[in-house]
């Protein structure tokens, strides 16, 4: 298979994804949800679309933005954190921002902290000031200190960040934090969120001008169906009339519900989406409040 990787008019979608780390498997399950298969080439960095022409750049994650900013790649599922540093950067050298986020995916959820020695007095941000901060992340890092008008040194690292303090080369660092355990096995604190992350699509700042918007569109139609129903459930039960108003009050996570009455009762049998998680706290919740036959089914599809 012969692959152009020029840039210009093309007929087919290219997204990137990361080839192996995080982000790389959820990634790839997604975009199967949404119908897409692959043909696999030998070096498993380009796989051809097969039920849609579209195609997976499979790289490394801090590449992404890159790619997307040269028109290398028409998409790509990256981590808000590297897209928003890689922006930050941007910013800072004055070059217009050539990507935006798209959609949050609702995977690789983490956090930018600052982080401290767990024997320090956590004051507020005001207590960084003077102070070297090491990091991964310096263009969020300048940001946030710039909009607090603090300054510090930031001691720029591209791993072990977590370390960096019992090195003695940084006084606090400013890292990703998901369970916390990394910071806990380092004797530090999480005492500030800079940022909210989780794995994003990401898109250029511009329309594209030819058969990849309809490609696109069609690609994000898909993705905000399977986004939408990933945590959702149909919720079939049946309840009296005169229950039914006090019932809807507890699914206030529930599209309109489609109710039908049943021949010769006063009972009616009702179907809601619910867009959160349906526990059995809430089934037992519904039971007491008039409910019956509860039944709780999984969403495999949807189209609106
Ligand atoms: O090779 P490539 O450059 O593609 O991969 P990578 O090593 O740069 O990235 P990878 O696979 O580690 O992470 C990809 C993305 O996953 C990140 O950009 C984030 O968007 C997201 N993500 C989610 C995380 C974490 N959670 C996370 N916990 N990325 C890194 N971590 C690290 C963190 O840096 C720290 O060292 O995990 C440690 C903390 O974890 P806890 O659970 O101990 O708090
Ligand atoms: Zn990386």
């Amino acid at each position: 298979m012969s692959i152009n990787l020029a840039n210009g008019v093309r007929d087919r979608l290219r997204i990137a994804i990361q080839k192996s780390g995080r982000l790389s498997e959820p990634a790839r399950a997604l975009l199967a949800s949404c119908g897409l298969s692959w043909r696999e080439s030998r070096d498993r960095l380009f796989c051809y679309g097969e039920t849609l022409p579209v195609d997976l750049l499979l790289v490394r994650d801090d590449d992404i933005p890159g790619l997307i900013a040269d028109g290398v790649c028409d998409l790509g599922m990256v981590g808000r954190n590297v897209l928003m540093e890689q922006a930050a950067d941007r910013e800072q050298r004055d070059i217009a921002p050539a990507y935006r986020e798209w959609r949050a995916l609702g995977f690789g959820g983490c956090r930018l902290d600052l982080a401290v020695p767990e024997s320090w007095d956590w004051t507020g941000a005001e207590q960084v000031a003077g102070k070297r901060i090491a990091t991964s992340y310096p263009g969020l890092l300048a940001q946030w200190l710039r909009s607090r008008a603090i300054e510090a040194d930031i001691v720029n690292l591209s791993g072990s960040v977590e370390i960096a303090p019992r090195l003695g080369q940084a006084d606090l660092i400013c890292d990703l934090v998901s369970s916390g355990a990394t910071l806990a096995a380092n004797q530090l604190k999480p005492v500030e969120t800079l940022l909210r992350s989780e794995a994003v699509l990401a898109g250029p700042a511009a329309a594209f001008g030819d058969v990849r918007a309809e490609l696109a569109e069609l690609l994000l139609r898909r993705l905000d169906g399977v986004l939408k129903i990933r945590d959702s459930k149909l919720l079939l039960f049946q309840a009296p009339r005169a229950a039914v108003p006090g019932l809807l009050e507890l699914l206030p996570d529930a599209e309109a519900p489609t109710v039908t009455s049943i021949d010769g009762s006063d009972r009616l049998a009702l179907q809601a989406l619910c867009h959160g998680a349906v526990t059995w706290q809430r089934l037992e919740d519904l039971k007491r409040a008039g409910a019956a036959a509860l039944m709780v089914l999984p969403v495999e599809r949807m189209l609106a």
